[in-house]
């Protein structure tokens, strides 16, 4: 059986930023591969137990419909995906569904909406969520599109642990992917999460078509931020029929692996997230993705939309793998 009771380790906030130019980061990827792995496990060692993992679980509170035309995304209205868009969930439907994965051992509760933003009369409804899905002891974090500043404090004050908003990509190719947003918009409504003291979880996408250039751009701009984000997730893309993307050609697995480790040593202290595409990916490769310096994993049947792995493959697997399930970070 795996222990859930592991012992208590805070999350250490992360040192200001060190500059990482783009070549500094392609130099990484450029490694041979063994050396790379043995870097990213040495820096991981440095501040984290290698044999934890900390469990998140993901639950859409608002489902497609979305105004924004990411290629990528299965929720956007500009595309027939066939997701059905939903309203806002009832606070108790939410408070239901955390209770649950906190009995299945998940120690964070993110929640997600398919919006570009969200509407000042939802905000009494997303701070109730936030209250009573602290008050059942899990970590809360957010998905919900740009916030401006009032809104991140609102979240704040409710008790909001984490907000999720990604960069996705390199600067350059965002607009190949993104039309209706620019990449300064992310970034700053980053900058208003973090001017509310709310931890960051900003991460990306590869396999969208993108050069091993461009991964390391974005790599680049998540080091460069200051501090880096507290939590990095990367995500495989999920190729969805009726997106843009469906037919994009898959990244080689190694490559992931280099781009898991190639975040761990540019991020030495952040909680890097193997995200999106687990469903897809073998066993052994996972494995990869933890001696490269992954340390988070979304747990439960669902992402927003599109599968994840059964809980009890991913109990089995980090049994098999002598990983535990991290204790909440503080
Ligand atoms: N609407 C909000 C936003 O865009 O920030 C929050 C939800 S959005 C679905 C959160 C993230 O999910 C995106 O930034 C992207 O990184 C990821 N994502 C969406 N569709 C994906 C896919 N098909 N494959 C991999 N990641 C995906
Ligand atoms: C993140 O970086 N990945 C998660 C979470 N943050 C919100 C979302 C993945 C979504 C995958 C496609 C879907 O299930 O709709
Ligand atoms: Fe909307 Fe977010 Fe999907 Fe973009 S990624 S279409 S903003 S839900």
């Amino acid at each position: 059986m795996i222990s859930f009771d592991a012992h208590t380790r805070r999350e250490p906030s992360p040192p200001p930023a060190s500059r990482w130019t783009v070549a500094e980061v392609e130099a990484l990827y450029d490694l041979p591969f063994m050396d790379l792995l043995y870097r990213a496990q040495q820096v991981h060692r440095e501040h984290f137990d290698a044999n934890e993992v900390q469990l998140s679980t993901l639950l859409s509170v608002k489902t497609g419909g979305c105004a924004e035309d990411c290629g990528y995304c299965p929720q956007s209205a500009h595309f027939d995906t066939g997701v059905k868009a939903t309203k806002l969930m009832p606070v108790t439907e939410v408070v239901e569904a955390a209770r649950a994965a906190k009995a299945q051992g998940a120690t964070r509760f993110c929640m997600g909406a398919a919006w570009r933003s969200p509407k000042g009369r939802d905000m009494a409804h997303l701070t109730e969520m936030v209250r009573e899905v602290r008050a059942l002891g899990l970590e809360t974090c957010m998905t919900l599109g740009m916030l401006d500043g009032e809104q991140a404090r609102a979240l704040k004050d409710a008790g909001l642990d984490y907000y999720n908003h990604n960069l996705d990509t390199a600067t350059e190719f965002y607009g190949d992917i993104v039309g209706t947003r620019s990449y300064q918009d992310r970034l700053d409504t980053l900058a208003r999460v973090r001017a509310a003291g709310i931890h960051v979880c900003c991460g990306g996408i590869v396999g969208m078509g993108e050069t091993r250039a461009q991964r390391a751009g974005l790599i680049a701009q998540l080091a460069n931020l200051d501090p880096y984000p507290e939590s990095v997730p990367i995500n495989n893309l999920v190729p969805v029929e009726g997106t843009p993307l469906a037919g994009a050609e898959p990244v080689d697995p190694f490559e992931f692996v280099r781009t898991i480790a190639v975040a761990r040593i540019t991020m030495p202290q952040a909680v890097v997230r193997l995200s999106a595409g687990r469903e897809q990916m073998e066993d052994g490769l996972q494995a990869l993705c933890f001696l490269a310096g992954a340390n988070s994993i979304f747990y439960g049947d669902k992402l927003l939309t599109t599968a994840n792995p059964e809980a009890a493959r991913d109990r089995a697997l980090l049994e098999r793998l002598s990983l535990r399930a991290a204790d909440q970070a503080g």
